[in-house]
């Protein structure tokens, strides 16, 4: 399939919550770990999220990182709930699972679609991580950094 992208600038959106675990696909399918936020507290605020691929800047342990998100179903692999995962553009060397994780998003940059392959979903999110790498550098979106939403 083709991927067309409409890159939207949102009002900021700010959502906060624990790592928990998924389906693990995110790691040994896709070279890309997603850490899956617990939405228990924010469902009703999600179901009015429009499914898609968003980034923005998100904070572990108090260091701030680039991110990718996608919020939605996978449809690729047709899941039943929505779920909020965050990909940090950062190499860790440990997971991060039980722990907070404050999420800013900032825009979106394409809606959530269903692939016949999973090298074209990699290659899909592959673009989307440089997409978000290079539009967070400008300054709109770099002053986000330091949002009083990160401190303390
Ligand atoms: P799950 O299905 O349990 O979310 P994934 O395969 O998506 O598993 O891997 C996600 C886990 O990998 C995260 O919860 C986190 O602990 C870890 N992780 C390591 N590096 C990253 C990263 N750059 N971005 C997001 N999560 C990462
Ligand atoms: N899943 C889809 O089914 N369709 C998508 O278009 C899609 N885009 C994604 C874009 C990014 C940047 C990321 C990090 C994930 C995306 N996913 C998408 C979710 C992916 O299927 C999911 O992370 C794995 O299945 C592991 O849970
Ligand atoms: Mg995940």
């Amino acid at each position: 399939m083709s991927v067309v992208r409409c890159i939207t600038k949102l009002p900021v959106c700010r959502i906060e919550g624990t790592v928990v675990h998924g389906f693990k696909r995110g790691s040994t399918l896709l070279d890309c770990p997603t850490a899956n936020i617990c939405t228990d507290h924010i469902q009703d605020a999600i179901k009015g999220f429009k499914k898609g691929v968003y980034y923005g800047w998100a904070s572990l342990h108090g260091t701030v990182y680039k991110m990718v998100a996608n919020i939605g179903v996978n449809p690729s692999f047709g899941n039943e709930h929505i779920s909020v995962e965050v990909h940090l553009l950062h190499e860790f060397s440990q997971d991060f699972y039980d722990e907070n994780l404050k999420v800013l998003i900032l825009g979106s940059i394409r809606t959530e679609s269903k692939f016949s392959s999973l090298d074209e979903l990699k290659t899909a999110i592959h673009e989307d991580c440089g997409i978000a790498e290079k539009l967070l550098d400008d300054q709109e979106y770099s002053s986000y950094k330091s949002d009083s939403f990160f401190m303390g």
